[in-house]
């Protein structure tokens, strides 16, 4: 009889932690799980089937405000090519170790999960380094174009040159939802929110630098349409 009781008793507290501690969401549940180091983790943005790695930004001491943060796209070597069609964007691809893609669906579901914010941090090869946030940013559902949606801007040095991509559909070489009668994707080697077409380009070609006028990873508004950057790293945190 007395094991049972301590069979009982155990039964409740396995069962409210087991969740939250082998299936977070997000980088912060990871964290709330007692992981406060940064480096590759898996979430499950979509429930148990949905297991996905990915970089989790903890911080470090020069960023206070640099914990929690799941990273949903990132360049830093040129290692991973970003210029692929539809499904690739969709559903994610290269290492979270490196450099990756979440993927479209992903970034939807959490999205529709918890209100985020986003940051994005950039370098350039003299090793400025600038970031912009916003305090609301989500993704429609792929019916409707996994529409970006964003507000609420802070600047940190690189400027609004993201602007014109809110409201935006999302565009690949194979499937042109921009708002150009170009195919932005085709003309600019990347898959983004492209409007007509963009003046920041995240995701284009990796350069070393010196980019052919719109083809490289571009932030307009802190480097011009010439300039391709070293690093860049897309990353959300829940909204407290
Ligand atoms: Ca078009």
């Amino acid at each position: 009889m007395k094991a049972i009781g301590v069979i009982l008793l155990l039964i409740p507290v396995a069962v409210h932690t087991l969740p939250q501690m082998t299936m977070p969401v997000d980088c912060a549940d990871v964290y709330s799980g007692g992981f406060g180091h940064s480096g590759v983790f898996t979430i499950y943005p979509g429930g148990a089937t949905s297991a996905v790695q990915v970089y989790c930004d903890m911080g470090c001491d020069d960023r206070p405000d640099g914990k929690k943060w799941t990273v949903i796209q990132r360049r830093k070597d040129g290692t991973v090519n970003f210029y692929r069609g539809w499904d690739q964007y969709r559903n994610g691809f290269g290492q979270a170790s490196g450099e990756y893609w979440l993927g479209l669906e992903n970034i939807h579901l959490l999205t529709q999960r918890k209100k985020y914010e986003l940051r994005v941090d950039m370098e350039d090869f003299q090793g400025a380094k600038v970031h912009v946030q916003y305090s609301s940013f989500y993704i429609d559902p792929e019916h409707e174009g996994y529409k970006l949606h964003f507000s609420g801007f802070k600047d940190g040095g690189a400027g609004k040159s993201m602007d014109i991509h809110n409201g935006q559909r999302f565009s690949t070489f194979d499937k042109d939802q921009d708002s150009s009668t170009a195919n932005c994707a085709q003309t600019y080697l990347g898959g983004w929110w492209y409007e007509e077409c963009h003046s920041v380009n995240p995701n284009g070609e990796y350069l070393w630098g010196s980019s052919i006028y719109g083809i490289g990873i571009n932030w307009v508004s802190w480097k011009g349409y010439k300039y391709s950057l070293k690093a860049i790293a897309m990353k959300i945190r829940p909204v407290e």
